[in-house]
């Protein structure tokens, strides 16, 4: 089937290639290194039509980025549902199993600006942009299933709390700071979603090994009218990975652009990034049967208690052509949704339906946004909305209302049992209030469940986030009372945090009394496939290239990516010579590492390779000769994760898991 996304941006692509420069009236141009003056050496002159269009354009070049969620990166791909899923939904791309679906899907994360890095401590952004055959499915998610606040109408007040602080616009790109954690203190709602933010999910590994969430309850409705309660999930096939804090630090500096880069690169390998999309299905008739309100976004369904249903793949097979065309243009929506999908009354949900159409004009400029490449849908647009800004489309004819008679009342609306949209007809009633749900006000059960579910390594990581974030605070009273709100949730984690940044830990114990697990909430939950992972090889003194290519023979066997890390490049059109220097390369960038030596003096560089893989608790294979090298390295052979052969399969079998957390 063709992608008929693919199809419709062949049709705007430009291509240069044996073109002639041309002004954009269309003038063949014959200059453009020097402006127009009087004289070699004389004043320009205004006259120069071509100098003047060039700095104009150039003049306007930037967008405002995006308010939250500004530093962000996209791709193609295509989705297909595997069985038919008519009985919870009409929805046409989830109930034709032989159909496949255009996607467009931007990772990004919140707080920093489009140039920030790609590994703070933050929660990432995860919205798909289904082009369906009855238009446009917008799943605006995260990676994180829960979120900070109740109420839209809160949101400008923490964005303006999580965002620099306006006096010295710092920090950029994290939440380790006062206003952050003001705001966690005064507004405990945030607890949940600020413990998974401090625990491994905030510093994913790459954008490939996230789950997403939808987050907001949905409603699927189907032929029949009937409606269920559903949240999305967007489930890995790469497994669910992290970074440690120490080296997502050193990799904001070694690659901004580390996250970016690996699913740009992944996808240009044909190494395509895959996520089953899966259902959690709660039938009206038990919308009052848990401890929490369904409707709470700061809650999740527990999936031991409500399974997740895998039910599709989506695949990211192309990377954009332009990067601001594509990626920087498209606009995201959680108000566009097809029929046989219809909205809850989260609050939140709510409120993001009135802002995401509103703060494009600002971003593209107009009302014409949906005109943009990126943005249009494959199937056909036809309504009586005209002008505007950027209108790029003709439109043809007297008439532009509804209803005619001049043009036979074209466009025509379409019953419902034709493919018209029609609202879900809940029933409601009640007075006018502005007033939280009392069943929206327990805040800290939930955040306790997370706690009790995690591994040790886990939770110890998760403290390691609380201390550095709410350490990094000035106000001792901001620190304090932080440390308060984890008190009700867990006193481990309070005293532990309380010690740690220099606070009182609290005289009573408030933590939840509750020993309640749930198996998926742990990121051990996930295989993680060997194939896609990495592998540095730092070379201390001449290695023959037969032993090079034999270890470049096992990474390729195994789908691992792989560079040869040496002092001098050599070789380098070979793919088993030194492809990389200890100037360009840094242990950080690599998933494991192995070290060969030919006995020589050990080099610094491979001495300081070995002895961060190690701290991070990467998978580290040293050969018998490197192992008597590394004896006075600051690690310790015998540890786990730690293997000393001359067998390149060893590799394998220290993959066994990413990280050793035990060493
Ligand atoms: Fe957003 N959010 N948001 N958000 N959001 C935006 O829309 C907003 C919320 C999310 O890659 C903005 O086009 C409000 C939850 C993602 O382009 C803006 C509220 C979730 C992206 C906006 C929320 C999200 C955005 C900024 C509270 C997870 C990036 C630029 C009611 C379910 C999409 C833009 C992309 C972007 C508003 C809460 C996810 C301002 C008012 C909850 C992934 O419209």
């Amino acid at each position: 089937m063709s992608n008929k996304k693919k199809d419709q941006l062949n049709e705007v692509e430009k291509n240069n290639d044996d073109k002639a420069m041309t002004t954009n009236n269309g003038v063949k141009v014959s200059e453009d290194e020097n402006t127009l003056t009087v004289g070699e050496r004389g004043p320009s002159l205004l006259e120069d039509f071509h100098f003047r269009e060039k700095i104009m354009h150039f003049d306007h070049e930037r967008i405002p980025e995006r308010v939250v969620h500004a530093r962000g990166f996209g791709a193609h791909g295509e989705f297909q549902v595997y069985e038919d899923l008519s009985k919870y939904t009409s929805a046409d791309f989830l109930t034709h199993p032989e159909k496949t679906t255009p996607v467009f899907v931007r990772f990004s994360t919140v707080q920093g600006s489009k140039g920030s890095p790609d590994t703070v401590r933050d929660v990432r952004g995860f919205a798909t942009k289904f082009y369906t055959d009855e238009g446009i499915f917008d799943l605006v998610g995260n990676d994180i299933p829960v979120f900070f606040i109740q109420d839209a109408i809160k949101f400008p007040d923490l964005i303006h709390a999580v965002k620099p602080e306006p006096h010295n616009e710092m920090p950029q790109g994290g939440t380790a700071h006062d206003t952050f954690w003001d705001f966690f203190a005064q507004n405990p709602e945030s607890t949940h979603t600020a413990v998974w933010a401090m625990s491994d999910r905030g510093i994913p590994k790459d954008f490939r090994q996230v789950e997403g969430f939808g987050v907001h309850t949905f409603r699927l409705v189907n032929n029949e009218g009937q409606s269920y309660f559903v949240k999305f999930h967007w489930k890995p096939l790469q497994g669910l990975e992290s970074l440690v804090w120490d080296e997502a630090q050193m990799l904001h500096g070694k690659d901004v652009d580390f996250h970016r880069k690996d699913l740009y690169e992944s996808i240009e390998k044909g190494d395509y990034p895959e996520w089953e999309l899966g259902l959690q299905i709660i039938r009206p008739e038990q919308e009052f049967d848990f401890d929490f309100d369904i409707l709470d976004p700061t809650k999740i369904w527990p999936e031991d208690d409500v399974p997740v249903q895998r039910v599709g793949k989506m695949t990211l097979n192309q990377n954009v052509t332009n990067v601001f065309d594509e990626t920087e243009q498209a606009a995201f929506h959680p108000g566009h949704i097809v029929p046989g999908i219809d909205f809850s009354n989260d609050p939140l949900l709510q409120g993001r339906l009135f802002s995401y159409t509103d703060t494009q004009i600002t971003r593209l400029g107009g009302p014409n946004f949906n005109q943009i490449p990126i943005n249009r849908p494959v199937n056909e647009v036809h309504n009586n909305q005209r002008d505007g800004m950027h209108q790029t489309n003709v439109n043809k004819g007297q008439v532009a209302y509804h209803k005619n008679a001049l043009n036979n009342n074209d466009p025509h609306t379409t019953p419902k049992e034709e493919g018209g949209y029609e609202h879900y007809q809940e029933k409601v009633e009640g007075r006018k209030i502005q007033k939280r749900s009392e069943s929206f006000k327990d805040y800290y059960s939930q955040a306790k469940l997370y706690l009790n579910s995690l591994t040790q390594p886990e939770f110890d990581h998760t403290v390691d986030g609380f201390s550095f974030e709410i350490g990094m605070c000035k106000s001792v009273m901001v620190k304090q009372n932080a440390v308060n709100q984890l008190n009700k949730v867990d006193r481990t984690l309070a005293e532990r945090v309380a010690k740690n940044v220099g606070v009182e830990v609290p005289t009573e114990n408030e933590e939840v009394q509750s020993d309640a697990k749930d198996s998926k909430l742990t990121m051990e939950k996930f295989d993680i496939p060997l194939a896609g992972h990495s592998v540095a090889v730092a070379v201390n003194g001449d290695i023959s290239a037969d032993t090079l290519k034999s270890y470049a023979k096992t990474f390729t066997e195994n789908k691992l990516n792989y560079a040869f890390v040496g002092q001098h490049p050599k070789d380098i059109s070979e793919d088993y010579g030194i492809t990389e220097t200890f100037d360009t390369a840094h242990p950080t960038l690599f998933d494991s590492l192995i070290v060969l030596s030919d006995g020589s003096d050990i080099l610094p560089p491979v001495e300081e390779f070995a002895e961060l893989t190690y701290k991070h608790n990467k998978p580290l294979l040293v050969s018998q000769t490197a192992a008597t090298n590394l004896a006075d390295a600051k690690l310790n052979l015998a540890a786990p994760g730690v293997f000393v052969s001359d067998d390149p399969n060893t590799i394998v079998q220290a993959f066994d898991r990413a990280r050793y957390w035990e060493r």
